[in-house]
């Protein structure tokens, strides 16, 4: 039921080099803002009986209102990722707003399908839509983190975990910094003894304006190395939501914060947050011992001297997702793909941050003059999640993998038998 009018339009868009496009459901993907597009790519199918990724770059044109579950995807010709990566992280430079770094993750060669660490930073230049290696020393491999850049071009990224040598039931999860200078391409590692957190991964980060990193959630491994899944289920915890990591950039400082609220809010992975430029944290989604975590969504003042959480009520209408996405433009946060236990998203969920509620219809900003101010703040999304599938196929996957031995793969036998199956069910250990 293709209307005239639709193929008229994709013919438009052709002529312009750029194609109507539907790109598949996914996880573990990358999502940033860059020229008022919500671009999209990398991230993995979630399948048994295939290890599938996605190289192709994809976006939503912003300027164009959409309806939460009729979005008018493009694809950008020719902007193929070498590799194919998930569980990575992708920022927009401060300093040159056509420029995405790719950091970490679980990588492949798009030919062999095999991993491939050969290249640790790319870079992707807007203008040109092509990525390209980039030669920087001393990085090491580092999958399910999330990091952040400020106005003066140094990216920060926290710990993570490294399976890349490892076949999936083994890793090491780290707590150091790292930093990569985007100006001289020099990567380091700072040298901190006090106050250091747990090795972590899967963790969200947000940098404030006043140069402090807060991370929410994620996992937490005080060992650092695990040799099999269940040394890490046993072992590993998920991160606090009442005592919060934070980073101050300025003094290259730990600390360790009690906030309010935060019994409420229970801990969680594979989540996302977006930070508004007033100051709140929306921290949406993700599961936790193999339940949703709840409330789906809440809210972090990181205004007040001890920062608070709070529950809108709309919470309770958030969808369950996680390994999904989230961006902030304009009054809208933008969710993209993830799962929850039985399907894959294709519907992009819209939160309106000024009034907290969930809306189906995505209406542009009325003054969008150019790009350089788009009031977007998490210029990175990350997390996601790796099934346990991958463990039976010998494939080096990591935490996730661990996790999902629990819940992905379960889940998705369960699904497959049983299409209907309640949520709290999977959280059985009964089944097989
Ligand atoms: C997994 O991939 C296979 C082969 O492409 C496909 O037939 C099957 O429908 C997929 N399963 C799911 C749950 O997407
Ligand atoms: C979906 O959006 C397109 C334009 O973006 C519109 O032409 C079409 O009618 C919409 N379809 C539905 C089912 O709303
Ligand atoms: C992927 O593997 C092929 C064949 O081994 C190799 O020629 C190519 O350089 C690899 N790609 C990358 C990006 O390393
Ligand atoms: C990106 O591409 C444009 C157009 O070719 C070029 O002028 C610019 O220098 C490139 N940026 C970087 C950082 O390489
Ligand atoms: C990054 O490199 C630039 C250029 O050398 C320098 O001015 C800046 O201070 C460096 N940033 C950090 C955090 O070292
Ligand atoms: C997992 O590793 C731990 C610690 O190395 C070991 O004690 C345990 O026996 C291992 N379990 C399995 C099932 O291999
Ligand atoms: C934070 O709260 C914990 C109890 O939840 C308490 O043990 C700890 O001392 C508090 N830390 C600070 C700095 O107040
Ligand atoms: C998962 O998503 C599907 C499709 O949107 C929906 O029908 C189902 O109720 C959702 N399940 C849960 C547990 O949220
Ligand atoms: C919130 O604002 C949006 C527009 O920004 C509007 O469509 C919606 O109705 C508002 N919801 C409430 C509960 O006020
Ligand atoms: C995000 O990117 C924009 C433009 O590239 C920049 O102005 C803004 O400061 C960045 N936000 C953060 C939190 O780094
Ligand atoms: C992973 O490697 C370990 C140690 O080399 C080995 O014992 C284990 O059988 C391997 N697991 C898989 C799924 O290949
Ligand atoms: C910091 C923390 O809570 N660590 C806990 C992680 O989980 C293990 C095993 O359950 C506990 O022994 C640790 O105290």
């Amino acid at each position: 039921m293709v209307s005239y009018g639709l193929i008229i339009f994709c013919i438009t868009l052709l002529i312009n080099s750029i194609l109507c496009y539907v790109p598949e459901p996914r996880v573990g993907h990358n999502s940033v803002i860059i020229h008022n597009r919500l671009l999209v790519f990398g991230g993995w199918k979630v399948n048994e009986s295939t290890d599938k990724s996605y190289y192709e770059m994809v976006y939503i044109d912003l300027i164009k209102p959409f309806d939460s579950k009729n979005q008018s995807w493009y694809l950008v010709e020719e902007g193929n990722l070498p590799v194919y990566t998930d569980l990575s992280t992708a920022i927009v430079s401060t300093l040159d707003d056509d420029i995405i770094y790719l950091i970490g993750g679980y990588r492949r060669n798009v030919t062999t399908n095999e991993y491939d660490y050969s290249n640790l930073v790319y870079m992707y230049n807007y203008s040109t839509t092509r990525w390209t290696p980039l030669k920087v020393d001393n990085v090491t491999p580092r999958q399910e983190i999330m990091g952040v850049i400020n106005n003066e071009g140094t990216i920060y990224i926290f710990g993570g975990v490294n399976s890349a040598n490892y076949n999936g039931t083994a890793g090491t999860l780290y707590n150091d910094m790292q930093i990569f200078n985007v100006s001289t391409m020099v990567w380091s590692k700072l040298n901190i003894i006090y106050n250091l957190p747990s090795p972590s991964a899967t963790y969200t980060a947000s940098i404030l304006t006043n140069g402090i990193i807060v991370y929410l959630g994620g996992f937490e491994f005080d060992k650092g190395t695990f040799t099999n899944e269940s040394e890490f289920i046993s072992e590993s915890n998920y991160s606090s939501m009442k005592t919060i990591r934070r980073f101050d950039t300025l003094k290259s400082e730990w600390a360790q914060t009690n906030v309010t609220g935060g019994d409420d809010i229970s801990p969680r992975a594979y989540h996302s947050s977006v930070l508004t430029t007033d100051g709140y944290i929306i921290l949406f989604g993700g599961f936790a011992h193999s339940i949703p975590a709840s409330p789906k969504l809440a809210i972090l003042d990181t205004n007040k001297d001890i920062y608070e959480w709070k529950i809108p009520a709309s919470s309770n209408s958030s969808p369950f997702l996680y390994g999904h996405t989230a961006n902030l433009y304009g009054n809208y946060m933008i969710v993209t793909f993830g799962r929850n236990y039985s399907h894959l998203n294709t519907e992009i969920f819209l939160f309106d941050v000024i009034n907290y509620t969930w809306v189906s219809t995505y209406t542009p900003p009325i003054t969008i003059t150019t790009e350089t101010n788009v009031p977007t703040d998490t210029n990175v999304s990350i997390m996601t999640i790796k099934s346990a599938l991958g463990i039976g196929l010998g494939v080096a996957g990591g935490v996730i993998l661990i996790i999902l031995v629990s819940i992905g793969v379960f889940f998705l036998r369960r699904y497959r038998a049983k299409p209907h199956i309640p949520i709290l069910e999977i959280s059985g250990t009964n089944d097989s």
